[in-house]
């Protein structure tokens, strides 16, 4: 008999993880209108612009997870995240594919380097993501990234809907971070889940990963909101000063 404080199994735990697929932000009409087709290339490339600052922050936030971690065996998995964005001799990395997708829908690498389109709410909700990652401990700000657990498929709508449904962008080089992130989101998850699964004992703990979890799914959403208003209704922040 379970009540209201009986801690959920490991498997009851992951599947109310998952239970919150509806929150992510492929579900914002801004992604819906994407995989439909419906942006113009504005909005294309306000979102590409956009979302250099999260990838390019990604790796301050693992940083940030790393440098309050002590334990030898996670850092050495972990680092791998920061590599796979920033790259090293073998691999250019993500950052490197994001400018490339950049260049493919007409952005200047030095327009999405300086920052030049980035929305404010975009930034704050992003630095919100950073400053969540440096001042908790490392395990709670690493079960933050389980947003992954429904990365997969928002890559995948990508890489199927743009070729058709903006054949103006440079298809040779603008799809390589989509690509690339599909096998590596999806090994992040394995080891973000084990590390979830393990640290939170307790049913109220539990609960409060559940929170962890709206709060990383309320960034992603917020950043779709602040473009939604700049590149949907063509109001962005001051339009009308
Ligand atoms: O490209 C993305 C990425 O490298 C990461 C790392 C991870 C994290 O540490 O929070 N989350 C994440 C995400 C990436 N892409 C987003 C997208 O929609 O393309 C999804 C995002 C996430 O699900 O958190």
């Amino acid at each position: 008999m379970t009540n209201e404080t009986t801690p959920w199994t490991k498997e009851e735990f992951e599947q109310k993880l998952r239970d919150k697929s509806r929150f992510y932000h492929r579900n914002h009409e801004f992604h819906v209108l994407m995989n439909e087709g419906k942006l113009d290339e504005e909005a294309v490339r306000g979102w590409v612009a956009n979302r250099f600052y999260y990838q390019v922050a990604i790796p301050v936030k693992d940083a940030a997870i790393m440098s309050n971690c002590w334990d030898r065996e996670v850092r050495r998995h972990w680092i791998q995240r920061i590599i796979d964005h920033d790259g090293n001799e073998e691999d250019s990395g993500g950052i490197e594919a994001w400018l490339e997708l950049g260049d493919s829908v007409g952005l200047p690498r030095e327009d999405l380097l300086t920052h030049k389109h980035l929305l404010p709410g975009v930034k704050f909700a992003i630095d919100a993501y950073i400053n969540f990652a440096k001042q908790q401990p490392w395990q709670v700000a690493a079960s933050s990234s389980l947003t992954e657990l429904f990365a997969p498929t928002i890559h995948k709508d990508r890489i199927d809907n743009w070729p058709d449904k903006y054949p103006w962008i440079d298809q040779s080089k603008g799809y390589r971070y989509f690509t690339k992130r599909l096998t590596e989101a999806r090994r992040d998850v394995e080891r973000g889940l084990e590390i979830t699964l393990d640290y939170y004992k307790t049913r109220e703990q539990q609960e409060m990963m559940l929170n962890v979890l709206q709060f990383k799914l309320d960034v992603l959403w917020t950043m779709c909101d602040c473009m939604w208003m700049a590149y949907i209704e063509k109001k962005p922040p001051y339009h009308n000063c």
